[in-house]
């Protein structure tokens, strides 16, 4: 589709651009970009999300490339007549709060679960949301400001992990593109200081009771922390030689907070949540980054010792899903 669809889409409407819950750095990237974007064309957006923004990455992001978001509970205002551009994540999926708002526009990474008619719809399997974005500016010819271009570019940093991630043609062309036109200050800045003092407490659990079964590890948190922390977690118990599958989850107030990762062409995170969880909550997600949940009132059904059930229960599905790839 043509990004300009898009503009003709919002024009004259009150417009939100919407991330998944709890943003992480390419959610948020995106958000900025598409809004800068949508301004260029003579089209206001504000930034919305619902969760937290409980990540020092995350707000120290907003700072540096002065990005304004505001949380569902700050958007009293919002109507059915408003329109949505969900970015980074999809109508219907565990992570996204539906709005008030009507959802006309989807611009997203991630595999689809829940098929929904949007009017404006690009989903494309890539490293990043933020190339996609990225490319509207190049097929359109759209000036890019450096703080956006910073922005975006760290994003697929970010959610690439450096390129070691799921990463695609495009990607990296965006990547380029953006290369010359953001402000490389900007993007070192979010290199510095990225841990905070309490992050240490999680590591620190983590690494105590981790169990190891044959190439898959997993971690149990026993306390609130961070989602995004948890997925850094995650990527850190994958860097073990000896994991080849990492499954963290951590008991957070709403219930159990699963992240899983996966060496990649190894198995597929997201259909592997997706399927254990499915009996006590739900999940998805990516071929090798993938994330779930179980609510706390479904918890008691895992039994007296939840870490075995959950254990022997992604094990199964681990093996089974091994010999159905052979
Ligand atoms: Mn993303």
């Amino acid at each position: 589709m043509n990004p300009i669809d898009l503009v003709d889409i919002l024009r004259n409407h009150t417009v939100y651009i919407q991330t998944h819950n709890f943003p992480d750095p390419d959610a948020i990237a995106s958000a900025f970009g598409i809004q800068q974007f949508l301004n260029c064309h003579g089209v206001e957006a504000a930034l919305c999300y619902d969760g937290k923004i409980d990540r020092l990455s995350s707000k120290k992001m907003l700072d540096t490339f002065g990005i304004v978001m505001h949380s569902k509970d700050e958007l009293p205002d919002m109507t059915e007549e408003d329109l949505i551009v969900l970015v980074d994540s999809q109508k219907n999926n565990s992570n996204v709060t539906d709005l008030i708002g009507d959802e006309v526009a989807c611009i997203d990474h991630h595999p689809i679960f829940f098929p929904y008619e949007y009017s404006y719809q690009d989903i494309q399997p890539v490293g990043a949301c933020s190339s996609i974005i990225a490319s509207y500016y190049q097929q359109t010819d759209t000036p890019i400001s450096p703080a956006c271009a910073a922005a975006l570019a760290y994003g697929i940093k970010m959610d690439t992990a450096d390129f070691c991630r799921g990463t695609t043609a495009l990607d990296t062309e965006m990547f380029s593109f953006l290369f010359g036109r953001a402000d490389w200050e900007l993007v070192t800045n979010m290199y510095s200081n990225t841990m905070e003092f309490d992050d240490l407490r999680a590591y620190g659990a983590a690494i105590q009771n981790i169990q190891i079964f044959g190439g898959t590890g997993f971690a149990y948190i026993p306390f609130h922390c961070a989602n995004a922390l948890i997925a850094i977690i995650s990527d850190f118990i994958l860097s073990l030689d000896v994991v080849h599958i990492a499954i963290i989850y951590a008991k957070q107030t709403n219930g159990l907070r699963f992240s899983i990762r996966c060496e990649q062409n190894r198995m597929h995170a997201g259909n592997l949540v997706a399927n254990v969880l499915k009996p006590w909550g739900s999940g998805g997600g990516h071929p090798s980054m993938a994330g779930g949940i179980i609510p706390s009132e479904h918890i008691s059904l895992l039994g007296e010792d939840m870490h075995t059930t959950l254990q022997d229960a992604f094990l199964k599905s681990i093996s089974e899903m091994e010999k159905e790839a052979v």
